[in-house]
């Protein structure tokens, strides 16, 4: 059988061999919320990069350019970390370059995997069934804050822990630890997560909305992948069986 294991920060990514495996990245709020968003309002790609340098120079090459810095939209670039702002009908078939504070750091540590995707609440349950119908070990790999664990990803990957239960096989504490954390927060998870750092971070920059928006389960059935540096929809030659 399978296995399924969680890097609670890509501070100790280090720690597993990432070869071989799906690895699904997790930053609830809000970066892979906001990718997941983008795919399923129409954005052709977003390329995640980990420098702010890296994303200007790609705005100059014609992408449409997101950065995120500590929660706020990095002056000179086009968009913030929103995922309000991928909403907008005039970024259908966009292709975006995308930096954020957590989210695309995680992107970037997880190159060597068998395949990247992108999971948020927002997508859960078609990242489970896939992750079900596959035949590779999985990865949960939580970007959490700043090399710190936080708690919404640390819940989101408990509930695919949760969803996988019978078809993956646990041999660490990471994912008990996990499944328990969503045992006891999944009924309310706004409740839940009301004294967690990165919601009262968001909610001091009147970001609400977006924390709400983030923590609906299954609003949209789209699985960002990577191919070629950028998220793309998962199509069905990109399924690994
Ligand atoms: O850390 C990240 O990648 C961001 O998602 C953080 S924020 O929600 O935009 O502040």
């Amino acid at each position: 059988m399978k296995e399924v294991e969680v890097c609670l920060t890509p501070d100790l990514i280090e720690l597993y061999d990432l070869r071989g495996k799906v690895v699904v990245i997790v930053d609830v709020l809000r970066a892979t919320s906001c990718i997941t968003t983008a795919l399923a309002h129409g954005i052709n790609s977003i390329k995640p990069v980990a420098t702010l340098a890296e994303c200007k120079d790609l705005q100059n090459q014609g992408y449409v350019a997101a950065a995120e810095r500590g929660g706020l939209k990095v002056e000179g670039f086009d968009l913030g970390n929103s995922p309000f702002n991928y909403m907008n009908e005039e970024l259908a078939d966009a292709d975006i370059a995308m930096t954020t504070t957590n989210g695309t750091i995680a992107v970037s540590k997880s190159m060597e995997a068998r395949q990247v995707i992108i999971g948020s609440f927002l997508n859960l349950t078609s990242v489970v069934n896939y992750l079900k119908r596959q035949s590779y070990d999985v990865l949960i790999h939580c970007a959490g804050w700043k090399g710190k664990v936080n708690m919404e990803d640390s819940l989101f990957a408990g509930a695919v822990v949760q969803e996988l239960d019978g078809s993956c096989e646990i041999s660490t504490d990471a994912p008990r630890m996990v499944q328990i954390l969503y045992s006891q927060g999944k009924e309310n998870m706004y409740a839940f997560l009301e004294n967690s750092s990165h919601v009262n971070r968001l909610k001091k920059l009147g970001l609400n909305k977006d924390i709400e928006f983030c923590l609906q389960r299954d609003k949209y059935n789209v699985i960002p992948v990577l191919k070629n540096m950028h998220l793309i929809k998962m199509g069905l030659n990109d399924m690994l069986i």
